[in-house]
C-alpha cells in the first residue's frame, strides 16, 4: 500500500486532544508513514526516535509593533512551507481553532493540493464554540476541511446543535496504546504510598479545570472513606486544585488523599486503582476513562457529551447525573464493596477497550479517510 507523507498540527504540551495526535502520529509511523509534526513545540509524548518523524517548530515574531504575537499566521504560514518543501499528500489538524483554519490558509498560500481532515476534540466546540467572537471562524473550518472526525457521536451532535455546519462529520473514537495501558505489577507503589492492603484505592486524573467538577470527586470520596478505608488519588495539575486542596482540609480527610501533581506513568496508577472517577460537566470522551479500562479499573462517569459511549452502564462502570453525589457514592460503594461485580466490570472494561476502542482499528479507520481523500485527486 502506498505510503503517505502527513502533516500533523496539535496542541503539543497540554491536554488529550495533543495526546491523541502524537500517538497517531507514532503509529502511523509505525505503519510507514511520514509524519511532519508542525506546532509550538516539540509533542511531549514523542518520547522516542523514530526515522520517519520529523517535528517543525513554528517561530513566532515578536516585533514590537505587533500588539499581540501573530501565531496563526505564523502556523499557516510553516504548514505552507512544510507542505511544499516535504512534498505533503496531506494535514491532518487537531482542535478546530486556531488549526483548522490555518491549515485552510496554508493551503492557499501552499503550491499543493493539499488535503486536510479535521479532527474535533471536545471543547473547540463545547466551550470555544460559544464564544461569539470564534463561531465564525469555527464554521469556516469545519466547513471548508475536506473531511471533518469527532471523537464522540455526542460531539457531532452538539457541533450540530450550535453552529449547524454544512458539512457531513464522522464519528472517530479515541484509542490509546494497549502496550502501554495493561495492568502492570506495581504492589510495591501500593507500600510506598502507604495505602494499607485493605484500603480501596480510587484515581482521578485531570488538568483541574473547573469543567472536571473534581470538588465532587473530593465529596464522593468523602462518602466513601466514611464507610470504608479507602485512598484517593488526585493525579494532574491545574487552576482548581487550591480550591481542592482547601476542600480536602475542610472535610478532614488531608490522610487519605494523596496529591500527585502532573505524572506521566500512568498505567502503574491504574494498576494499582479500584475505581476511576471523572465526573466532569463538560467531557466529549474521556481519554483518561479509556486509560483506567485498558488497565481493568471500572469507572464511574457522569452523563455529558461522550463518556456514556466510552463506560457502559451497568457493564464496565456507572454513568450518574452531574453532581448527584448521594447516587454517585451510592454506586461507588456498591461497587467496591461487591468483589464478584468488580472482577466483571474490570474484565468487561478490558473487553470492551479491546474490541470498541481498539486501536489498529481506529488508526486504519483514520488511514481509510487518508486514503480516500488522496487517491480521489
Ligand atoms: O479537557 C481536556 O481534558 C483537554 C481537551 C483537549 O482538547 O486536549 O480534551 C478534550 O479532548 C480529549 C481528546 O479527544 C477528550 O478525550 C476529552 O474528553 C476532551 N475534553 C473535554 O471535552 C472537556
Amino acid at each position: 500500500m502506498k505510503k503517505l507523507k502527513i502533516g500533523i498540527t496539535c496542541y503539543p504540551t497540554v491536554g488529550g486532544s495533543g495526546v491523541v495526535a502524537t500517538e497517531l502520529g507514532k503509529m502511523l509511523a509505525e505503519k510507514g508513514h511520514e509524519i511532519h509534526f508542525i506546532s509550538s513545540s516539540i509533542p511531549f509524548r514523542l518520547n522516542r526516535m523514530y526515522h520517519n518523524i520529523y517535528y517543525h517548530q513554528v517561530e513566532v515574531n515578536q516585533y514590537s509593533v505587533f500588539q499581540y504575537p501573530p501565531y496563526d499566521i505564523a502556523l499557516a504560514s510553516k504548514i505552507a512551507e512544510v507542505a511544499n518543501r516535504e512534498k505533503l499528500d496531506l494535514l491532518h489538524v487537531h482542535y478546530a481553532i486556531p488549526h483548522a483554519v490555518c491549515a485552510i490558509l496554508a493551503k492557499q498560500m501552499s503550491n499543493r493540493d493539499l488535503k486536510i481532515v479535521t479532527t474535533l476534540h471536545g471543547t473547540d466546540i463545547t466551550v470555544l464554540g460559544y464564544d461569539p467572537s470564534l463561531t465564525e471562524a469555527i464554521k469556516f473550518g469545519i466547513e471548508k476541511s475536506d473531511v471533518v472526525t469527532a471523537v464522540s457521536n455526542a460531539l457531532i451532535e452538539q457541533t450540530y446543535e450550535l453552529m449547524n455546519p454544512d458539512k457531513q462529520i464522522e464519528t472517530v473514537y479515541n484509542f490509546i496504546d494497549e502496550r502501554v495501558y495493561q495492568k502492570l505489577e506495581a504492589k510495591h507503589l501500593r507500600e510506598e504510598f502507604g495505602i494499607g492492603d485493605e484500603e480501596k484505592t480510587i484515581i482521578h486524573v485531570s488538568n483541574f479545570r473547573a469543567v472536571k467538577r473534581v470538588q465532587d470527586v473530593v465529596k464522593t470520596f468523602a462518602n466513601i472513606s466514611a464507610v470504608m478505608p479507602a485512598k484517593l488519588l488526585l493525579v494532574g495539575d491545574g487552576p482548581e486544585v487550591s480550591r481542592i486542596c482547601n476542600l480536602v482540609r475542610e472535610l478532614g480527610i488531608e490522610d487519605q488523599v494523596i496529591f500527585l501533581g502532573k505524572q506521566e506513568s500512568l498505567a502503574e496508577l491504574y494498576s494499582i486503582s479500584d475505581l476511576m472517577m471523572l465526573l466532569s460537566e463538560k467531557e466529549s470522551f474521556g481519554l483518561v476513562a479509556l486509560e483506567a479500562m485498558a488497565c481493568g479499573v471500572p469507572c464511574i462517569g457522569t452523563n455529558v457529551g461522550g463518556l456514556p459511549e466510552v463506560i457502559h452502564h451497568g457493564a464496565t462502570g456507572f454513568i450518574c447525573e452531574v453532581g448527584d453525589i448521594a447516587d454517585i457514592s451510592k454506586k461507588a460503594i456498591l461497587l467496591l464493596n461487591d468483589k464478584k461485580l468488580h472482577q466483571e466490570f474490570s474484565i468487561q472494561s478490558i473487553e470492551t477497550v479491546k474490541v470498541k476502542f481498539k486501536a489498529d482499528r481506529i488508526v486504519e479507520q483514520y488511514e481509510q479517510i487518508y486514503f480516500k481523500l488522496v487517491n480521489q485527486g
